[in-house]
């Protein structure tokens, strides 16, 4: 805990904010929000949560890049590791600090590594052909569920190892993994009320018996077989599969399909150019990237910005407001897939820096350069329906109508 003294300290040096990132208007348009925030200073203290909020991209980078001041180890979400209880076991990946973290991250790095996912492009785009024909045959469907939920559920599921039954349960453990990391609230309560199976779903299928021979999830208790790993912590790194990689690419397959509605000059330049589908998918994830915040915790007293942090204090990082910094990139609100967006912060960056962002490029690359080869236009039937959460952004309905090209 800060103490009062520290607490006082630092409201009397940087601007205080009662600013609520988890209200459900901010989360719907966080961006003005974001821009007034980032006007005020370097730093924001959010008087509701007593965390220090960095909303510019060159400090939200810094951060991010210093494991060793802004640690992991003591939880990336507003839960204090050091003074509360976590909802679950801690990840052995995520919420690890150098050098435990390393021997960890070797291995999944290995296994997420373009060499190592690229056997599997031919059966995603075999996949993606199969859901594009699918909907376009059926031309008005909803684009969250028929499209941006099935493709992750059936090419990343099946790509882990899991069996066909009981899939259901992915996204609910997902999204409570995805609150768990903001404040206990009722959004945070609810979903842990509903989600107990969908918890024990996960423990059953993280067992090597449970698992295919040949996917990654088989893959990791390989390397728990020679000696990288313990055959316990094999499991426990399928379970970081199972918690990351889902509700992640479904939300941003979701994103990506709603900038392309609300943008139609830019779906014909992709249309024109599927080859672009990987610096489309970049942009998308820049623009509206899936994840609005993270959390570190510092290890020592530390001035950043001109601001003395005190040790053990959260900070969080609003990535999806450095990922719209006019100090930063060129008219950030603007959706242009033909910008070079990389260097933006949706994947995080430094030694947490997404495991799995090679396999979400995989599965957006593909999917969107099958759309654009096949589909002429997109447009909205009806409103989308938001899906709120603690961490990430996605919609849980998107109507749409569809014509496929002549
Ligand atoms: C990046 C991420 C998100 C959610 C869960 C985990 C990792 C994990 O390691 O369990």
């Amino acid at each position: 805990m800060l103490s009062a003294v520290a607490a006082h300290h630092m409201k009397l040096n940087v601007p205080v904010s009662d600013f609520d990132p988890y209200a459900e208007e901010v989360l719907r348009d966080p961006w003005p929000y974001y821009q007034e925030l980032r006007e005020k200073g370097p730093a924001v203290w959010l008087e509701r949560y007593s965390v220090l909020a960095f909303f510019r991209h060159e400090q939200v980078h810094a951060i991010l890049s210093d494991p060793y001041t802004y640690c992991s180890s003591a939880g990336v979400g507003l839960t204090n590791f050091r003074t509360e209880t976590p909802w679950r076991k801690p990840s052995i990946i995520l919420e690890a600090d150098p050098p435990e973290h390393g021997r960890t991250r070797k291995v999944v790095a290995r296994i997420l590594s373009p060499a190592w996912i690229n056997k599997l492009r031919p059966t995603f785009e075999r996949e993606a052909e199969k859901l594009v024909d699918k909907v376009l045959n059926k031309g008005t469907f909803d684009a969250a569920t028929d499209f941006c939920e099935a493709y992750p559920l059936k090419v990343f599921a099946d790509a882990v190892g899991l069996p066909a039954e009981g899939r259901e349960n992915l996204l609910p453990y997902g999204d409570m993994v995805f609150n768990g990391f903001g404040p206990i609230n009722e959004r945070f309560k609810e979903r842990m009320g509903t989600s107990g199976q969908a918890v024990q779903w996960i423990a059953e299928v993280c067992r090597r018996e449970s698992l295919t021979k040949d996917g990654l999830g088989a893959d990791l208790y390989a390397a728990a077989d020679a000696g990288e790993l313990t055959h316990e912590e094999a499991g426990m790194l399928v379970r970081t599969l199972l918690s990351a990689g889902l509700d992640t690419t479904v939300f941003t397959l979701c994103n990506a399909m709603l900038c392309f509605a609300k943008h139609p000059d830019q779906w014909e330049t992709l249309r024109e150019n599927p080859s672009m589908a990987r610096q489309a998918i970049e942009e998308v994830l820049r623009y509206e990237p899936t994840f609005h915040s993270f959390y570190r915790t510092t290890t020592k007293q530390v001035e950043i910005a001109g601001i003395t942090v005190p040790e053990s204090q959260k900070v969080v990082v609003f990535i999806a407001s450095a990922n719209r910094d006019a100090q930063r990139w060129e008219d950030p609100d603007r959706f242009d897939i033909r910008r070079r967006a990389s260097g933006n912060l949706a994947f995080g960056t430094g030694i947490h820096g997404c495991a799995g962002q090679m396999m979400a490029r995989l599965e957006g690359d593909i999917l969107l350069s099958a759309l654009a080869r096949k589909m002429h236009s997109i447009e909205l039937v009806g409103t989308p329906i938001h899906h709120f959460n603690n961490t990430v952004r996605g919609y849980t309905s998107i109507p749409v109508k569809t014509t496929p090209n002549k």
